[in-house]
């Protein structure tokens, strides 16, 4: 098992999806405090009864304030339903549920964004409002949204995932809209300011996926790393299963290993250190022969204290 030491940094990025990136965020914001800065998928983000929903991002906000549902995964805690159940009974679709205060989120953002914000600065505003100490970042300002496709067809993300519970075999994923996105600013500054850069345990496929896909992003971690920076990615799949969620299934049935290792291949040139949970140890020799350094921990975060340590597990084994 790695030991935890004392790190030094305290300009970290972490790219991350939803709850696994969450947890670690929340982990790694009480070691580097407003040092951190999260880069979050778009690739989710749906429109729902003309408001704009950004799930990964309003679920490390939520998270990174402790206003999180940690029974759901996602929205807020303490939330009900009875806009929801008005908008059903005037015959709109209720199957993705937004709950009375997490609508307070949509409307602001949505009305932001009318009024002509970025979508930066709008879900910036956001966060000071929360008052959370890290920043969060959309991977770009141009709308991306994540299309699976399964023997019916190609399916919206969000049917797939919430109304289809994930069910359909999916053969292809695509992310439509990406080839007119760019880094921001924003981003751009926080990738060549950081110290270290953490892939987050979030689903590679669907998750980190869009961000490495979003044009530039991954010569901007190259050029990160040829300064020197050090880019650290955690596995979200332990003992062959996704801690949450599809990524287990989607590899498999696009034609990876749906192990840590393969979760190691996908990213191998991107990366120099991997984190893989105490259970996969037998995996370490294979992570190695890729030219990547293995770190094997326990890597599961049950509570506050779990997400500290394995932030600063992470940020040692940066180096
Ligand atoms: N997930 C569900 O399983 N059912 C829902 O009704 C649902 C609603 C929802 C509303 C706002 C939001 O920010 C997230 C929501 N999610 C819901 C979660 C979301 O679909 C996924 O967890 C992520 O897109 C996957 O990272």
């Amino acid at each position: 098992m790695a030991e935890a030491s004392a790190p030094t940094a305290t300009r970290v990025v972490e790219l991350a999806g939803g709850v696994g990136g969450a947890k670690l965020a929340e982990g790694l914001q009480a070691v580097a405090g407003a040092g951190l800065t999260v880069i979050v998928n778009t690739a989710d983000d749906t429109e729902r009864h003309g408001l704009l929903v950004c799930p990964d991002h309003d679920t490390v906000l939520y998270t990174l304030a402790k206003v999180e549902n940690e029974e759901l995964g996602w929205g807020l805690a303490g939330d009900s339903w009875t806009a929801m159940g008005a908008l059903e009974r005037l015959g709109e679709p209720g199957w993705f549920r937004l709950g009375d205060l997490d609508l307070a989120t949509h409307i602001a953002r949505t009305e932001r964004l009318r009024r002509g914000g970025r979508l930066t600065e709008v879900l910036g505003g956001l966060q000071r409002s929360l008052g959370i100490a890290a920043t969060i970042l959309p991977m770009a300002d141009e709308p991306i949204r994540t299309r699976v496709r399964t023997a019916d067809g190609w399916l919206e993300f969000q049917d797939y995932f919430v109304r289809l519970r994930q069910a359909p075999n999916v053969t292809e994923v695509e992310f439509a809209g990406i080839s007119h996105a760019r880094p921001t600013a924003e981003v751009g500054a926080a990738i060549a300011a950081a110290e270290v850069i953490v892939i987050a345990p979030s689903n590679p496929i669907v998750s980190i996926g869009p961000i490495l896909a979003v044009p530039g992003l991954t010569e901007l971690l190259a050029i990160a790393r040829g300064r020197g920076t050090p880019v650290v990615a955690v596995s979200g799949i332990i003992g062959g299963k996704a801690l949450k969620g599809p990524a287990d299934r989607l590899l498999a049935s696009l034609g990876h290993e749906p192990t840590a290792l393969g979760v190691a291949r996908g990213y191998a040139g991107l990366i120099d250190a991997f984190v893989l949970d105490t259970v996969d140890a037998a995996l370490a020799p294979a992570v190695e022969a890729l030219g990547i350094r293995p770190v094997v921990t326990d890597s599961i975060m049950t509570d506050d204290a779990s997400r500290e340590r394995l932030a600063r597990e992470v940020l040692a084994a940066a180096g």
